[in-house]
C-alpha cells in the first residue's frame, strides 16, 4: 500500500447513518447530533470518502442492545415518547427510574429528555458502532469509524449524561468475540465510568480514561487515580484524572508514555477509542485547552501500533470545533494530508468565526491548572499501577 507522512495507508471503513442528523435532543440543549453530519460533511467536501470503504449499517435490534442492557430498559426506550411522558402516569414512573427526562415540573434543564425518536437513534447509532466492531473481527477493515458513536456514561439499566444506548460495550462484546484482549481509550474530558463499570473485574478488556476531575464536573466522583479495577481486573482500569487548562504538550506529557506502558504490559489484539471533542480548547463543556492536532495527536498514537482501531465520537459542544476535528481525524486514520482551509460546502458558514480553517487557534491566556506536581504526581501513581501487570 501507499505510503504517506503517517506511514502506510490503512483500509479504513466509515460508517454513517443520515437517520441520526435530525435528532433533537431539545430546544438549547447542549448536545447536537446535527455536529455528525457537520463532520459528514466536511469529510465530504475533502473527498475523503473515496478513500475509504462505507460498508452498510443497519440499526442495532433489540437483541443486540440487550447484550449489554437490561431488558426492562430497553422495553423503556423502546415506548418513550415525548407525549406519553407530558401525559405523566406510569410511563413518567418507569422513565424517572431508567433516569429517562425532568423530574421536577419546572425542570427544563435535563440531561436526558425522552426525546422523539429516541429508539430509532439509539438503534442507529449502535448499529454503526457494531458494524463497525463486525468489520474488524472480519478484516475487512484495519481501522473502522463511527462518529455517531461513544455514548461513553450509559448504564446497564439507566440513560446517564447524554447517552441512553452504549454502544460501546455493545462494540467491545462483539470485539471480544474474535480478540483475546481489547484495549479502551477514552479522551473525552468526561471520564467514561460506563464502559469502565461494564468490565470493571475483566482481565480481558483494559480501559483507560482520561478526564478533567474539578469540582462538580460530571460524573461527581468517579474516575479518581486510585480506581484502579476489581477482582481479575484489576490494575485493568486505569483514570487519568486532570486540572482545567491542560494544554498540547501537558496531555502529551502524561498521554504518550502512560499509553505505550499500558501497550506493552496489557498486550491488546485490538483497540477502541473514544474520541469526545469536548477536551479541546473552547469547549461548551470542558474547560481543557487541546488543540484539534494535539487531540489527533493521540489518534495518530494509537494507530502506530498497527492493531484493529476502532474509533467512535462522543461529546463536543461547540459544533464547529468538534466536527473540524473529526474530519481532521478521519484524514489521520486514512493517512492522508488535508489541507487547512475547509473547501466550500454546506455548513461553512459555521465556520466562519475561524477565518474557514480547520485548525482553529486555541484559546490563549488560559490558566493550566496542571501544576508538574500535580501531573508528576499522577503519572508515577498511574506508572506504578501499571507495574503490577509486568510479567
Ligand atoms: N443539570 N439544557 C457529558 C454529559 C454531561 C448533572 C447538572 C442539567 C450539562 C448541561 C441540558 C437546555 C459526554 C450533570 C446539570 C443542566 C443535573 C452536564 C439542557 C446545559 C444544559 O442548557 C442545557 C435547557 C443541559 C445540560 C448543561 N449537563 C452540562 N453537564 C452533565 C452531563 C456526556 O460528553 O461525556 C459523552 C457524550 N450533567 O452535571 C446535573 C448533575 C442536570
Ligand atoms: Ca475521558
Ligand atoms: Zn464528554
Amino acid at each position: 500500500s501507499q505510503s504517506c507522512p503517517d506511514g502506510p495507508k490503512r483500509r479504513v471503513c466509515y460508517y454513517y447513518d443520515r437517520g441520526i442528523a435530525g435528532v433533537d435532543y431539545g430546544e438549547d440543549h447542549v448536545m447536537v447530533p446535527r455536529r455528525v453530519d457537520m463532520a459528514h460533511a466536511l469529510i465530504r467536501s475533502y473527498g475523503l470518502l473515496g478513500d475509504m470503504a462505507r460498508l452498510r449499517t443497519r440499526p442495532a435490534t433489540a437483541d443486540e442492545i440487550s447484550s449489554f442492557h437490561d431488558e426492562g430498559y430497553v422495553g423503556l426506550l423502546r415506548d418513550v415518547t415525548p407525549e406519553g411522558f407530558a401525559a405523566g402516569g406510569e410511563m413518567t414512573h418507569a422513565a424517572k427510574g431508567f433516569n429517562v427526562g425532568a423530574f421536577a415540573k419546572d425542570d427544563r434543564s435535563v440531561d436526558n429528555p425522552p426525546i422523539a425518536g429516541l429508539w430509532d437513534y439509539c438503534r442507529r447509532y449502535a448499529g454503526g458502532s457494531l458494524a463497525a466492531a463486525r468489520a474488524l473481527v472480519s478484516g475487512e477493515a484495519e481501522i473502522a469509524i463511527n462518529w455517531s458513536g461513544g455514548l461513553h456514561h450509559a448504564c446497564r439499566e439507566r440513560a446517564s449524561g447524554f447517552c441512553y444506548v452504549n454502544d460501546i460495550v455493545v462494540a467491545i462484546h462483539e470485539l471480544l468475540g474474535r480478540f483475546r484482549r481489547v484495549l479502551y481509550v477514552d479522551i473525552d474530558v468526561h471520564h467514561g465510568d460506563g464502559v469502565e463499570t461494564a468490565f470493571i473485574d475483566s482481565a480481558r478488556v483494559m480501559t483507560v480514561s482520561f478526564h478533567q476531575r474539578t469540582k462538580n464536573f460530571f460524573p461527581d466522583g468517579k474516575g479518581l487515580v486510585e480506581h484502579v479495577g476489581v477482582g481479575d481486573g484489576q490494575y485493568r482500569a486505569v483514570n487519568v484524572p486532570l486540572n482545567e487548562g491542560m494544554d498540547d504538550q501537558g496531555y502529551h506529557g502524561l498521554f504518550r508514555p502512560i499509553m505505550a506502558k499500558v501497550m506493552e504490559v496489557f498486550q491488546p489484539e485490538a483497540i477502541v477509542m473514544q474520541c469526545g471533542g469536548d477536551s479541546l480548547s473552547g469547549d461548551r463543556l470542558g474547560n481543557q485547552n487541546l488543540s484539534i492536532a494535539g487531540h489527533a495527536q493521540c489518534v495518530r498514537f494509537m494507530r502506530s501500533y498497527n492493531l484493529p482501531l476502532l474509533l467512535l465520537g462522543g461529546g463536543g459542544y461547540t459544533v464547529n470545533h468538534v466536527a473540524a476535528c473529526w474530519c481532521y481525524e478521519t484524514a489521520v486514520a486514512i493517512g492522508k494530508e488535508i489541507d487547512d482551509a475547509i473547501p466550500v460546502h454546506c455548513y461553512d458558514s459555521y465556520y466562519r468565526s475561524q477565518g474557514y480553517k480547520l485548525h482553529y487557534p486555541v484559546a490563549k491566556g488560559i490558566k493550566n491548572d496542571n501544576t508538574d506536581f500535580h501531573v508528576t504526581r499522577t503519572m508515577s501513581i498511574v506508572m506504578r499501577n501499571l507495574t503490577h501487570l509486568e510479567a
